[in-house]
């Protein structure tokens, strides 16, 4: 078995795949696109991701894009137990949702939030830490009876939803008045094979 990950030190879509694989005790290789330079735009770039993102997984030479898409294959080729995404019709259906929150309020709140300080996007703050603020009140309710995202047991739902949310006072996103999701982020911070995502001293974290 050879695993890359074709990823963005500073990217959260990447670090989520990096998360997984060493949670899951997948040995893999990160090779650093050079997000700065246009790398992702090569042609040779845009064979593995017509969209020209990070992250891009290659699993001997099948290459995936997209980060939610790469856990599910992740899950469903390496984890015999199906810990991470249950085999059941309404566990399934309870870890693909927070996909989706994943790639929507997360990916248009927190995550674009910290787009603004880290690289100077230029999205309107006040839209953007508000449906941050928003996501993490119904998060924080949800958490005050759970210890993970879906049950108490960890799975790609927490791994998808982790970086961003942990990264989100870089984007002015206070954390302040949300306990459950604080101890939400220790908890998966205290998950054997846990890797952190690499902080930037910006906003609140400044
Ligand atoms: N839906 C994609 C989003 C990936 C994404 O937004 N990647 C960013 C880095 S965090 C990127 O490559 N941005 C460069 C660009 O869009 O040109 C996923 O989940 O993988």
């Amino acid at each position: 078995m050879s695993i890359t990950l074709h990823g963005f030190s500073l990217s959260g879509h990447s670090h989520r795949v990096q998360l997984a694989l060493s949670l899951m005790g997948l040995p893999h290789q990160v090779v650093q696109v050079d997000l700065k330079h246009g790398a992702h735009k090569s042609p040779e770039f845009l064979k593995l991701n017509p969209f020209g993102q990070v992250p891009v997984l290659d699993d001997d030479g099948t290459t995936l894009f997209d980060s939610n898409a790469i856990l599910v294959y992740l899950a469903t080729k390496y984890d015999a137990d199906r810990r991470w995404l249950p085999r059941d019709p309404k566990g399934q259906a309870d870890v693909q949702a927070w996909l989706s929150v994943a790639a929507g309020l997360v990916a248009f709140g927190p995550a674009a939030a910290r787009l603004i300080t880290v690289f100077g996007a230029r999205f309107n703050p006040e839209d953007v830490i508000g449906r941050a603020h928003g996501l993490l009140k119904v998060m924080d309710g949800l958490l005050a009876t759970r210890h993970f995202l879906v049950g108490n047991n960890a799975t790609l739902a927490d791994i998808a939803g982790y970086s961003y949310i942990a990264a989100a006072p870089e984007g002015n996103v206070d954390l302040a008045a949300y306990p459950n999701v604080r101890a939400w982020l220790a908890r998966v911070e205290a998950l054997s094979g846990f890797v952190p995502f690499q902080k930037t001293p910006v906003g609140l974290a400044a």
